[in-house]
């Protein structure tokens, strides 16, 4: 499949270091001569832009935060004069302040690029028509993926979340090839366009999802009943968007656009540098940024580098897919389980007689942790009799107990009766924090 920045994609190793060096040596200068934030940290440390020669020395410099984003909002952190930026994008997060995220056009253009990379990685070129439903406004979704289809010179449809009838109608009227969400709106997309009937009408080749954890179970979901292939996207609104990294037809992890970001694994403990093929926190450090340059930042996302050969010809590092952030991570009974890992174990062990919605409620009664499972049947579980639906139940029981050694009260419930998401899915209810 041809790549968008081929010369950059297929880099040698030694190349893309050497490039890394010299742009993380100017960065720093960068950031050391225009956030007053950052400067402090490094000086707190005994750090000055002249101790930082190369990607070897990168490991001197301070941490971000989260933290620091927040007591550095909303200016704190910006590296050119405001009348330079053109945008400002936001997270999504609900708790405490959000993230606010600067750009100048240049910044813009490089993001749009890393989206473009994406879209030609899952087969998009010229001819495709790029169905954008991620959420457009300050979600940093619908802006990076509708910017990178038009770089590709795809035909875009900035559809935006929500409204389903009418993105179905629009993706069989005017034949979108590429559906661009997260995967759980993907995957009420695709029960909604199976249960009109309308899989024949519809021309998807594939679909570019992320924003969320999603397991391999709920691709090859997707994957079937929309008929298309799945690639997963990473990325996230501290250093720009989507298309930090991307997932190629191999779909053995995301290439991280290493021009752009250095990627480190850390212990989330003790801030120690990790062997690539660990797994521990990633953190970057963007190097061509230049409204909003965030040094080592502290993602949070728990996950595994991998710098083996891909057969794609692509030479960029690949991450796993995150298991989910460390602070989605719910501690059961002392036992560390992602939601992903639930996720995981339903999807495998209940095949077909399950949709892939599901809801985690997490309780205490007697100073004891309960772990509730919501999961709806499918129609045709459904209208099985109950002996079949409580066998599936245990099943799934005896699995999570094996697989992640807790357990758990599972309730198949009826179809339809778990709320719909359109951007990022609400799984967790964690009744132990009110
Ligand atoms: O979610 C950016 C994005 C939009 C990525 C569209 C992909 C597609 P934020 O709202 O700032 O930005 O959330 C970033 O979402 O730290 C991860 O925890 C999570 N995340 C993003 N992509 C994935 C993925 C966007 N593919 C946070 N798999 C990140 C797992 C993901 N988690």
């Amino acid at each position: 499949m041809p790549m968008y920045q081929p010369e950059i994609e297929t880099m040698s190793q030694e190349q893309i270091r050497k490039l890394q060096s010299e742009r993380l040596v100017k960065q720093v200068r960068h950031v050391y001569d225009n956030v007053p934030y950052y400067r402090a940290k490094m000086e707190e440390k005994g750090i000055t832009p002249e101790d930082i020669h190369g990607v070897e020395d990168l490991h001197k410099l301070p941490f971000l935060t989260k933290s620091d984003l927040r007591d550095a909002y909303p200016y704190g952190l910006l590296a050119t004069p405001l009348q330079d930026c053109v945008r400002i994008q936001s997270t999504s997060g609900t708790t405490g302040r959000r993230v606010v995220a600067f750009y100048t056009q240049h910044d813009v253009d490089l993001w749009e690029d890393c989206c473009a990379r994406a879209i030609m990685a899952a087969g998009g070129t010229a001819e495709d028509v790029v169905h954008v439903s991620y959420g457009y406004g300050l979600f940093t979704g619908g802006a990076g993926l509708h910017g990178g289809s038009h770089k590709v010179g795809s035909l875009t449809l900035p559809m935006s979340s929500g409204n389903t009838d009418r993105q179905i109608q629009f993706m069989c009227d005017l034949g979108s090839t590429i559906l661009c969400c997260t995967p759980s709106y993907a995957a009420f997309l695709a029960e909604s366009v199976l249960e009109r009937g309308l899989k024949d009408q519809i021309k998807l080749k594939a679909g570019i999802f992320g924003a969320e954890a999603w397991s391999e179970e709920m691709r090859q979901d997707i994957q079937n009943k929309l008929g298309i292939k799945a690639y997963d996207i990473y990325g996230l609104t501290e250093l720009s968007g989507p298309g930090v990294s991307y997932e190629c037809s191999e779909q053995k992890g995301m290439h991280i656009c290493e021009d752009h970001f250095i990627a480190e694994i850390i212990d989330p403990d003790t801030g120690e540098v990790l062997p690539d093929g660990t797994k521990g926190e990633l953190v970057f450090t963007s190097i061509t940024k230049e409204a909003f340059p965030l040094l080592r930042y502290r993602t949070r996302d728990i996950c595994v580098l991998d710098r083996t050969p891909c057969s794609c010809g692509r030479t960029h590092v690949r991450m796993a897919k995150p298991m989910g952030r460390s602070d989605d991570m719910l501690i059961i009974r002392g036992v560390n389980v992602f939601p992903s890992q639930i996720e995981e174990v339903l999807l495998k062990v209940s095949g077909e007689n399950i949709t892939p919605n599901y809801q985690i409620i997490v309780g205490r009664e007697n100073n004891t942790d309960t772990l509730d499972i919501n999961v709806e049947m499918s129609e045709q579980m459904f209208s099985d009799d109950i002996r079949s639906v409580e066998t599936l139940e245990k099943k799934i029981v005896s699995q999570l107990r094996s697989m992640l050694g807790i357990g758990a009260k599972v309730h198949l419930v009826n179809p339809k009766t778990i709320a719909r998401s359109e951007g990022k899915a609400q799984r967790i209810i964690d009744n132990r924090k009110l």
